[in-house]
Order: structure tokens, then sequence, then C-alpha cells
């Protein structure tokens, strides 16, 4: 892994937005779905999954038989896992309020779950049990009654959705489940056809068609941001076990060609036993060429005079992950500005959170930590103002309301107050 001093090191990487005939095709597709409905999702299942697919909902039975083909280890682990993402984000739950104010008015704020949420996820492997918990379990906390899933009728030509997949979605409360894939099970979530009713946000990770769809529709539905790569970014210093900081910097250049793994340190031995060991634990993953990738091109061990000039280099990376490896974690925190999920203390290994501890592991990326948060109850409620005049709250405020509304030249504005100032009695209140 390379070392370099962090002044001279950053992270932005170019945000996709496809190419002209990527988004003209995304554009046919879309279109494609808005006029045909079911028939050109069967069209496009023929097409780009091959397979011929009939009832485009997976029944009840279906997902029964998935959960005989699942490991009873695995289903026990997803089940507590499930059980601490709801636990997290039940915390998350704000109640609506009412403000009643010495003047008899009453003003307010009522919270509510979106109706419908579509949860897209990828076929193959990028296909994960845990992200489908972390996408659905927000959005079921929120009391979203309708919660669907989408996901390719097939991967590469061969027939049927993973059962963990399946498993996952009836764990965390998916109640519909369609097998439809790609920039038409987007169109479809968004306009809605024959079998699938429109949704009002679409979430999940997907390819390129997938998120350009996902730009598309945004606006006649709300969407999730488009997630970039992985990052993770290690703060530590000469108390960290190298072994430790290797590993945890493999687990997410492990995910992708394009995630990045950053060491951040003031130690110069450790950083050159940190080089050491990422070439040592390389060897032995079997995902070895796609790690070797990242690390060769998003990765860096940056080298730092103190942790406070490391302090500042994290906040100007913003990563999606930060572990704090020091003596005293804890005395950075409130210092740290900039990071999606913040790992603290040697036993906070990233996995831990990607699947378990029960904190959202869809973070944002790409330095996007400087303005937004993880998924959470929030993304899947809307809110409502509430406003409650009472008749000497009117008077009082009439004449300031008119003066508002004259100044910006809308009399009918200020003759909506000033018919019933006139009515309710002298305008003196
Ligand atoms: N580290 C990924 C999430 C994930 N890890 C899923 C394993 N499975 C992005 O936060
Ligand atoms: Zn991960």
């Amino acid at each position: 892994m390379r070392i370099v001093p962090a002044s001279e090191f950053s992270l932005k990487r170019e945000v996709e937005y496809g190419s002209a005939e990527q988004n003209e095709r995304v554009k046919q597709i879309i279109d494609e779905v808005r006029r045909d409905g079911d028939a050109a999702l069967r069209r496009f299942a023929q097409q780009f999954d091959r397979v011929s697919v009939d009832a485009l909902r997976v029944t009840r039975a279906e997902i029964e038989a998935a959960y005989a083909k699942v490991d009873e280890g695995f289903l026990a682990a997803l089940r507590e896992a499930a059980a601490n993402v709801r636990r997290f984000h039940e915390k998350q739950l704000r109640s609506s309020w009412m403000d009643l104010q010495a003047d008899g008015s009453i003003l307010g704020q009522v919270m509510r779950p979106l109706r419908r949420v579509g949860l897209y996820v990828p076929g193959g492997k990028a296909a994960y049990p845990s992200s489908v918990l972390m996408n659905a379990i927000p959005a079921q906390v929120a009391g979203v009654p309708e919660i669907v899933m989408v996901t390719p009728p097939a991967t590469a030509g061969v027939e049927g959705i993973d059962p963990h997949i399946l498993v996952a979605a009836d764990v965390a409360g998916v109640s519909e489940i369609y097998r439809v894939g790609g920039a038409q099970a987007v169109a479809a979530l968004a306009y809605g056809t024959e079998s699938i009713p429109a949704a009002d946000k679409i979430v999940g990770p997907g390819n390129i068609y997938v998120a350009l769809a996902k730009r598309y529709v945004f606006g006649a539905v709300d969407i999730d941001s488009i997630a970039g790569p992985s990052e993770i970014v290690v703060l530590a210093d000469e108390t960290a076990d190298a072994a430790y900081v290797a590993a945890d910097l493999l687990s997410q250049a492990e995910h992708d060609e394009m995630a990045s793994a950053i060491l951040i340190t003031p130690s110069p031995e450790l950083a050159e036993a940190v080089a050491r060991e990422v070439d040592r634990q390389l060897g032995a993953l079997p995902r070895r060429e796609i790690a070797e990738q990242s690390i060769r091109d998003y990765g860096a061990i940056l080298t730092v005079a103190s942790l406070d000039e490391g302090i500042d280099a994290v906040n100007r990376l913003a990563p999606e992950h930060l572990e704090v490896l020091v003596r005293e974690p804890f005395q950075y925190l409130s210092r740290i500005e900039n990071a999606g999920a913040i790992f603290l203390g040697p036993y906070s290994s990233e996995p831990v959170g990607d699947y378990f501890a029960g904190p959202n592991h869809v973070l944002p990326t790409n330095g996007t930590a400087r303005f937004s948060s993880p998924l959470n109850v929030d993304h899947f409620m809307k809110k409502s103002s509430v406003i409650y005049y009472s008749k000497e709250a009117l008077l009082r405020d009439g004449h300031k309301i008119m003066s508002l509304a004259r100044h910006e030249g809308l009399e009918a504005h200020a003759r909506a107050i000033e018919i019933r100032m006139e009515k309710e009695g002298n305008s003196n209140g």
C-alpha cells in the first residue's frame, strides 16, 4: 500500500451519470413500461434476464420454500440482526406534536409514514440479505404499511431469486415481492402497472441502469441517495494492532474494485506494519483480485504529524465509515464532523456495523457525509403542519398579515383576512 502525507491526498471519485446511450436506453425502457405495463415487464424479463415470467408476484408458498433452503445458523443470525436493527431504529421515531398558545391557537406537526415504499434488490453477487434488512426495517419501524421488494427474476440467465434474499425480506417485514429488475422495475414502482401498484418512494442499490432510472423518476416519486462504492477510513495511533487495521481495510476493499480503504496515522511504525499486513492478508482472500485492485487504485496510508491533524484529514475526506483505533477514542468523538458511521475502539470492526449492531449500513458515500445522514426512520416519514388560529389571534395579527400580502401585490390574500376582520368585530381586537 502506498504511504503518502495526508496533505497530498484527496478521495473524490467521479459520480456516474452514465453515457448518453445508457440514458437514452433507460428513458425508452421507462416509456415502454408506462405504455405497456406488465406486458413490457415480461418482454424485458425475456430480453435481459432470459426467462419467461408468468406471475410477477412471488407467492407465500415460494417464500416458505425458501426457508427450507437456508442454513439454520444463517437464519438465527439474521433474525437476531433484524431485532437489533429494529431496536436501534425504534429510538429514532419522533412523535407528532401540538403546541397550545395562550391565545387559544394551536400549532403543530403531524408525522405520517409513507404509504407505499419500493425496495430494489439487485440480482446475483451484489444482493446482500443484510441490505434487505437495512432498507426494509426502517420503513417498517416508520409504520409504512406497504413495503414492496423488486428483484430480477434471474441472474445471468439462471432462473430464480436467492432464497436468502426471500427469507431476509420476510424477516424484515416486506409485504409484497415481485420478480422484476433493472430500469423496468424502477419504472413499475414509479408509475405502476396492472399488477404492481405505484409506490411513493424507491430505495436500494442497483447497477448503473437502476441508478439512472431512479434519477429519472425522481419527482414523480421520492428516491434515496444514489450510493457510491464503499469507503473506510481508519484513524489509528501506535496502540492499534496492525493486523486488525489491515483486516478492517481489506473487509471493505473486497466489496468493489472502486471501494476505498485508507489508514490515517501519526505512527510511521504502524504505517509500515499495516502495509506489510495488508500484503500478507491479501494472499489468503477469495476475493483477492477485487481487494487488490481497490487497494492499489483507491487505497492509501496517510501519514500525519499528530492525531489532531488526522482528525482534520478525516473531516476533509468525510468517509462513509470511520474507525477510531486510538488510546482514548471517545476523546476525539466531538471533533469528528464528517463521517457516515463512527466505530470506536479495537472491538468495533466495521462488519459489526455492516451486519449486526443495529445502526444502518446504508450510509453517505463520496464525501456526502458533509451534508447527509445514514438511512433512517425519517426517510420513510413525512410531516404535515397543523394551524388552528383563534379569533383573538386573527384579530391581533390580521393587519400585519394584510400588510405583508399587499406588499407582495397579493390583494386577494389581504382580503381573505380583511373580510374576517370586518365581520368578527372591530379591528382593534
Ligand atoms: N459495507 C457495506 C455494507 C455491507 N457489508 C453489506 C457487507 N454487506 C456498505 O456500508
Ligand atoms: Zn461491508
